[in-house]
């Protein structure tokens, strides 16, 4: 592990009642360092991506109704249309209605966006979120 800097920060003080309530809600073993260190990686990730031909990875989370329409085979077709980028799917079903899938989406910040825009943004998609990340190494 690197070696650790410490260093102060100074904010005011409603600002950092509530930081400290939302490190509260985080539960034990938490603390402000902590916090601070996992808002500061976030930042990092997030800068990384953009604009980067570097490789990020992105779960994609979708709900929708498999009978509406031919909604399961589009969003089939769109899939198989990345099957070079989607690396894993996971399909539920909720319901006698709803499924809920979960892919991994590997490749260019663009592109995982791309491909999770083009999926969330079909009619019928009753909700959908793309988290992105990186493949750890940087961090
Ligand atoms: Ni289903």
């Amino acid at each position: 592990m690197a070696r650790l800097a410490r260093f102060s920060i100074t904010m005011d003080d409603e600002l950092l009642a509530r930081f400290d309530e939302l490190v509260r809600r985080r539960g034990a073993g938490v603390n402000r360092s902590e916090a601070v260190r996992d808002l500061v990686r976030d930042a990092l990730v997030e800068a990384a991506w953009e604009g980067s031909e570097e490789e990020i990875v992105g779960t994609v989370t979708m709900v929708f109704d498999h009978g509406v329409g031919d909604l399961s085979d589009r969003l089939d077709a769109l899939q198989h249309a990345h099957h070079d980028k989607i690396v894993s799917a996971m399909h539920v079903h909720l319901d006698a209605h709803n499924c809920l899938e979960v892919l991994v989406v590997r490749g260019s910040g663009d592109d995982v966006r791309y491909i999770a825009d083009t999926l969330l943004g079909t009619k019928g998609v009753k909700h959908g979120k793309l988290v992105m990340t990186t493949g750890g190494a940087e961090l």
